[in-house]
């Protein structure tokens, strides 16, 4: 049986909205074409509670797929979750989807209409002939709790047929950053290949002897350096045990770095100017051109420095987003030291980034009622800066 794998496509993803949807259908129809059933591997949309808007492109989407004539069809599905429809559309709800239990998510409500098989915590057979598949989902759940989940329902193989085990969680090796993150050795024996959703760039593994895939998401969201490999998805036909990633097409992507010790404010703008016009030349479509600066200059000197009037010139050829988050040289000593010295080891990304804004806090003198983690959390609960920064002040000056 050939299936198309692909992962978080994140409709709704304020940022990058049109180009959410529009890569999103194009992979979706792609996959189909070249499939006989499709696996996704959670967020599939980018917010627990999506706007009717967002959830009219996820019903358009799926509803258009499931009109297809499929080859193969889903057989049956034992587990938590009932089953609505034979199409051989199989899903799970991710880490941005994830509600309480008892509370229907997005993903569900596709399964419930009868768009796609929601698999969280359940077993699926896809049927194509005489050929059977059994694919195991275990829906996103936070990662502390990845360890018990796992061992209450103890994923194991079917019988006599290919078995596939389909998540959505951070794992250890690939991301070091908290213990509460499994390791390969403690995903569950016994499957032929292992599913991964969440990591938003494809990576290629051998887990258990077997390969273990990521296909990354579909729309640019973090903006990383590795995001700027193709997008896309896998084929993996499950008589062969063989696997292809098929590119589409997206909004080109470019990561520089920007060196800038001992360089003039004069020197920085020209070079500046200098590699966004590179990165802008020969692309068709308006490219997403992301700068990092690294490195001291004069004190004071980058304040004057106008990053806007960079982003204003450039604003109809490319969409500019310039970081001077890694300038702060001492801080990413202490921070590079502290990776070194294994404190990411014993506390999670959440702890350490509180840290860091306490001590913020502290060096600015805050002295407001409203609570510094409810301030964090506020800060981190929207999807763009701006807005979470509007939220904040309203927070603290209404
Ligand atoms: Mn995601």
């Amino acid at each position: 049986m050939k299936l198309a794998i692909l992962s978080d496509l994140h409709l709704g993803y304020e940022r990058f909205f049109d180009d959410a949807y529009k890569q999103a259908s194009e992979a979706l129809e792609a996959a189909a074409s070249l499939s006989d059933a499709i696996i996704i591997p959670g967020d599939i949309f980018d917010n627990r509670a999506p706007k009717p808007e967002v959830l009219a492109q996820g019903i358009n989407l799926f509803r258009n797929l499931s009109g297809r004539e499929w080859k193969a069809r889903t057989a049956s599905l034992e587990g938590a979750k009932k089953a609505y429809t034979s199409v051989p559309i199989l899903a799970i709800p991710g880490t941005h989807e994830r509600r309480s239990q008892e509370t229907e998510n997005a993903v569900q409500l596709l399964s419930l209409a009868g768009l796609l098989v929601d698999i969280s915590e359940g077993r699926a057979i896809l049927e194509k002939g005489g050929d059977r598949v059994a694919v195991y989902g275990l829906g996103g759940v936070s990662d502390e709790r990845t360890r018990e989940v796992l061992e209450k329902l103890n994923p194991t193989p079917a019988k006599e047929m290919f078995n596939i085990f389909v998540f959505h969680q951070s794992i250890y090796e690939i991301l070091p950053f908290s213990k509460d993150f499994i390791t390969f050795s403690e995903l569950p024996k016994g499957f032929d290949l292992y599913v991964d959703g969440h990591i938003h760039n494809r990576i290629e593994k051998t887990v258990n002897g077997k390969p273990f895939l990521i296909p990354g998401s579909t729309v640019l969201t973090q903006l990383k350096e590795a995001e700027q490999d193709p997008k896309g998805f896998f084929i993996f036909d499950t008589s062969t045990g063989k696997y292809s990633f098929n590119k589409i097409n997206t909004r080109p992507f470019t990561f520089i770095r920007i060196g800038i010790t001992g360089m003039s404010i004069d020197k920085i703008k020209t070079r500046l100017y200098a590699e966004v016009e590179k990165a802008v030349s020969g692309s068709s479509e308006k490219p997403i051109v992301r700068i990092v600066l690294e490195g001291k200059t004069e004190k004071g000197g980058i304040e004057s420095l106008d990053l806007q009037e960079v982003a204003k010139h450039f604003e109809t050829h490319a969409i500019i987003d310039i970081s001077k988050d890694n300038l702060d040289e001492d801080r990413i000593n202490e921070l590079g030291e502290d990776v070194r010295n294994g404190m990411f080891e014993n506390i999670s990304i959440r702890d350490y980034g509180m840290s860091i804004f306490l001590e913020r806090l502290k060096k600015g003198k805050y002295a407001l009622k409203i609570s510094p983690s409810v301030l964090f959390d506020i800060l981190s609960s929207e999807t763009t800066k701006d807005k979470a920064v509007k939220k904040a002040l309203d927070l603290l000056f209404s």
